[in-house]
């Protein structure tokens, strides 16, 4: 059975989605992650040492649903969207991923509208785009057993999720936003202030000031806006200043946030 897409079901709804980043290829942090009920998961090809078949385990753990008490409040049944960011605008890695059975692509580095069509088409079948087709052969369609109503579907169902990391890419978010199929633009913050000039680990008011002029760009154009925390700013905070999408942490930042609280607690009262 192909479900609603559960990111383009709860905007539509105006609700607003909390992520996490899946980075270490690991189903049980997969497994983990869908416990707590998040909204969707963003499976990281671009950093980190994700593999396609890391990430068919993870879409597994992910729909399993056996911990945590997920969906038992009115959302999507099968557990958070699963969205690739795959490791470049690059179709063909595009198309496996989809096949694998991603229910949303991510894309970095856009910056004009042309890229932002290449990508769309990528996650299209024809004739709406140019993905290939192999349905009967292919996780996304349960090997085949759903072949005609992914067929008929998944054009519709898939989010297609673009990055926004560069001064041109922000100088062109009128058009890029334009394009149709794109369905959220992605601000990354490390990479528009690294690109922009500036030191992203000790952001000035400055670099601050060209991720904030990506936001206004974003709004201005009517796209749902995401992205990760920055400035010292909370998941919260992201929502307060109108993001529609936070991914908030990462399964490898989580551990160590935790793993450093409890030794900093530990350190302290024991030396
Ligand atoms: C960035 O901040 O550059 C991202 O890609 C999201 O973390
Ligand atoms: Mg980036």
């Amino acid at each position: 059975m192909i479900r609603r897409n559960p990111v383009k079901s709860r905007l539509a709804a105006g609700k607003k989605c909390l992520g996490l980043w899946l980075v270490a290829n690991s189903s049980m942090s997969a497994e983990i992650v869908a416990g707590t009920g998040v909204d969707f998961v963003i499976i990281d090809h671009e950093h980190g040492p994700g593999d396609l078949i890391g990430a068919a385990g993870q879409m597994q753990a992910l729909r399993s649903g056996s911990i945590g008490g997920a969906n038992d409040d009115g959302r999507e049944p099968g557990g958070p969207a699963a969205i690739l960011r795959v490791p470049w605008n690059d179709t063909p890695y595009i198309k496996r991923a989809l096949d694998t059975g991603a229910e949303g692509i991510m894309v970095p580095y856009v910056e004009t509208a042309a890229e932002a069509e290449t990508a769309v088409r990528a996650c299209k079948y024809p004739p709406a785009g140019n993905r290939g087709c192999a349905v009967s052969a292919i996780r996304a369609t349960g090997f085949g057993h759903d072949s005609a109503e992914y067929w008929n579907r998944i054009n519709d169902e898939v989010c297609t999720v673009l990055q926004i990391e560069t001064r041109k890419g922000i100088d062109n978010i009128p058009e890029i936003a334009q394009v149709d199929g794109v369905d959220i633009l992605f601000i990354g913050p490390t990479d528009t202030m690294a690109t922009s000039g500036f030191n992203p680990t000790a952001p000035t008011a400055e670099a601050l000031a060209v991720v904030e002029s990506a936001e206004a760009a974003v709004k201005a154009a009517g796209k749902p806006m995401a992205a990760v925390p920055y400035g010292g700013r909370s998941a919260a905070q992201m929502f307060e200043r109108g993001y529609d999408l936070v991914a908030a942490g990462s399964d490898l930042s989580l551990i160590r946030a935790g793993a450093r609280a409890a030794m900093d607690a530990h350190r302290e009262r024991w030396g």
